[in-house]
């Protein structure tokens, strides 16, 4: 009986459409492939669990034991006065805003721990109490030293030398590791923003004092009964934002500088296809590089190889999954294996001997799947287990880094012999140039001598360059796997709109070829195509992981420094978009982004449509505050159309409009002319 239930279930149960699912084919295969062998994927569970009503718009509270307490909006919507209210009286708009800053304090606590981690190491490797970690970028360790306050140096005698660089390190974690708990002053890195950005800030009150009180205070201020005006509320979350985007992040983008390298531009090649048959597949998967850092170092020493070989395979295959992935993509030009959604398909492959996965993003599915082939799951991290009896947890710590490491490595080399099921890798891969960091667009587009954005804001101003696009972000797979990313992406640049991203938009854009400077002539309007030609750079720049997205607004400051584009960032021909979006650091991001001065465009949902006059100030009011807003648009070429016309405007608003005209001769016009 129970068995007949079971058999009944499964031949009942939905399955997702490969070709609906993904724009992308080797994850059409591996979709197919997976319903062959009867594993399940999010794919599927997407198909036949539909998203809560009343969460979608927001409004269902469960913050205390009276709820939950849910408002939908009456079918109708609503004329006239809005009376829905929670048993305590908490109105639509107070729970929308409070589930909003306390999405945005998920996110924040994520990126932030995630930086003080790499805070931590970064202490010890300059204290030298691990030797498996050194000081590799000394020109950042100065940059950074000087905006955290830290001397670079001293007298002696009345003559000003040099101070020694392992003191400046020690200091310079010391003082950032106080960040995230000093009893007094301000986050030191708000100073980091244009002059009128953080003036505005300490104006409007939302100064970060240091980086945890931020997002602690979300969870006080949402508690029942304490903070119960959307306005205010979202004044902390905005603080929060703040201290995620220009603290947390941005240190742990600094500080992973400074030990393993500022990124350059570095070839590599992204999508399932990266993957060796005969060799061992590592596939790294989550966000920290700090140990991904040690798995690299160790998978290429002859040691291992050797090994590898001793085993049967020719030698060993490492790739990344989501962000962790991106972080060694540009630092060592590791490849892409795939995005977000592509982490349950790489096991079935049957070719995964290891996936090694730190924090962040991580399907707990994965153990159920890799219990269907031979492959290794293996947890790193203390604050990320599972509670499947098939995953492995070597707890990896920074102070036996390199051992750890090994016994990874030779763990994945030991499982090689063990693969049954028949191995299909698809062959799909695309090569790409990725790598790009504030100093590299400053090298390709400013010039190493000028030592400034001129070039680029020359290009902006003549109007070659029509604007800047931040396109980042998850996969969500209530949408089509990255069918947003790339329509969004593909839209802004044949419209000359330059886009920097990271995250799965980055390996998105990677896998369908955008990161290659020969994509430019090929997909982008005139005047972009003939700047990327010039200086040999792709249209779409990978600037790295989640917490990269700093990098945008260092990027953006520069371009206010180097001058002719307004005073600050809110002035610039600038748009932030996020098409895909699906975690809580995503909300994070895209909060600062606004509060930054940036209007930013969030595709599939965003969960506010259930208290629409909460909705109309993140959505308007914003602007006239912050002068950068939120927006929701599902239709990607819309989502993209909504951003080129807001670059339009700030065009306008510059006086540079009439310049982006003369060069807006396209192709048929020129022939025209030509017949005239
Ligand atoms: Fe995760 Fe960073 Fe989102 Fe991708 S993009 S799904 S957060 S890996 Ni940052
Ligand atoms: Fe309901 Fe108010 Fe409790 Fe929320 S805090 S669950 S709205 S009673």
């Amino acid at each position: 009986m129970v068995i007949e239930k079971e058999k009944k279930e499964k031949s009942a149960r939905k399955l997702a459409n490969s070709l609906e699912a993904t724009i992308d084919v080797a994850s059409q295969r591996m979709i197919d492939r997976s319903h062959e062998l009867g594993i399940e994927t999010a794919f599927d569970r997407a198909v036949t669990m539909k998203p809560c009503n009343i969460g979608t718009q927001g409004i269902c509270c469960k913050n205390c034991g009276m709820g939950p307490c849910r408002l939908p909006m009456p079918k109708g919507g609503i004329e006239g006065e809005d009376t829905r209210k929670g048993i305590c009286g908490a109105t639509p708009n107070t729970i929308a805003a409070r589930n909003f800053i306390r999405m945005i304090a998920g996110g924040a606590a994520a990126h932030s721990d995630h930086g003080r981690s790499v805070a931590e190491v970064f202490l010890s490797a300059a204290r030298k109490e691990t030797d498996a970690y050194r000081i590799k970028d000394e020109r950042k360790l100065i940059e950074v030293a000087k905006c955290l306050g830290v001397d670079t140096t001293v007298e002696v005698d009345g003559v000003e030398l040099d101070r020694d660089r392992d003191e400046i390190a020690v200091e310079v974690g010391e003082k950032a590791m106080n960040e995230w708990g000093k009893a007094e002053g301000e986050l030191l890195y708000a100073k980091r923003a244009p002059k009128p950005r953080y003036e505005l800030w300490k104006k409007q009150g939302v100064l970060p004092r240091n980086i945890d009180r931020e997002i602690v205070e979300i969870m006080h201020r949402t508690h029942i009964g304490v903070d119960q005006d959307y306005r205010n509320l979202m004044k902390q979350g905005t603080r929060a934002a703040i201290a995620d985007g220009w603290g947390g992040s941005m240190l742990a983008t600094d500080l992973q500088d400074i030990l393993f390298g500022t990124p350059y531009p570095i070839a590599s090649e992204a999508n399932l296809g990266v993957m060796k048959e005969d060799q061992v597949n590592i596939v790294i998967h989550g966000h920290e590089p700090v140990l991904s850092e040690m798995i690299v170092a160790v998978a290429q020493t002859r040691e291992m190889h050797d090994y590898a070989v001793s085993k049967g395979a020719k030698g060993i295959q490492l790739s990344g999954i989501c962000c962790t992935a991106n972080e060694i993509l540009q630092r060592h030009g590791v490849p892409l294996c795939g995005t977000f959604l592509q982490q349950e398909l790489a096991i079935i492959t049957g070719a995964c001997d290891a996936m090694v996965v730190d924090i962040q993003c991580i399907f707990q599915n994965l153990a159920n799947v890799a219990k269907c082939f031979h492959t290794k799951l293996i947890t790193t991290h203390p604050i990320a287990r599972m509670e499947q009896d098939n995953v492995m947890h070597i707890e990896f710590d920074e102070h036996h880094a390199l051992e750890d490491s090994r016994k990874i490595v030779k763990l994945a080399i030991d499982n090689f012999e063990n693969r049954s099921a028949e191995v299909m890798i698809p062959k799909q891969k695309s090569p790409i140039v990725a790598g790009f960091g504030v100093e590299s667009v400053q090298y390709h587009l400013g010039g190493s001598f000028r030592g400034s954005y001129y070039t680029l804001n020359d290009n902006i101003i003549n109007g070659r360059i029509r604007g800047i696009g931040g396109v980042v972000g998850c996969n969500n797979v209530r949408t089509k796997h990255n069918d947003g990313h790339i329509r969004v992406v593909k839209e802004l640049i044949k419209n000359d709109v330059i886009v920097l991203t990271t995250g799965c938009n980055a390996i998105a854009c990677a896998m369908e070829g955008l990161l290659t400077p020969e994509s430019a002539r090929v997909f982008c309007g005139p005047g972009l195509a003939e700047v990327c030609e010039t200086v040999g750079i792709p249209p779409v720049l990978h600037l790295g992981s989640c917490v990269d997205n700093s990098r945008i607004l260092l990027a953006a400051a520069e371009v206010v420094k180097a001058g002719g584009l307004g005073e600050d960032i809110s002035d610039l021909p600038a748009a932030g978009s996020a098409p895909e979006w699906m975690s809580e650091k995503a909300i994070s991001i895209g909060h600062y982004f606004v509060a930054s001065g940036v209007y930013t465009v969030f595709g599939v949902t965003l969960p506010v449509s259930g208290a629409p006059v909460f909705r109309k100030y993140l959505f308007e009011e914003f602007e006239k505050l912050y002068g950068g807003m939120w927006d929701l648009e599902i239709d990607p070429v819309e989502h993209a159309r909504k951003m080129i016309a807001h670059i339009d405007q700030k065009r306008q608003a510059l006086g540079i409009d009439k310049a982006r005209e003369r060069v807006m001769v396209d192709m048929a016009a020129r022939r025209e002319l030509a017949a005239v």
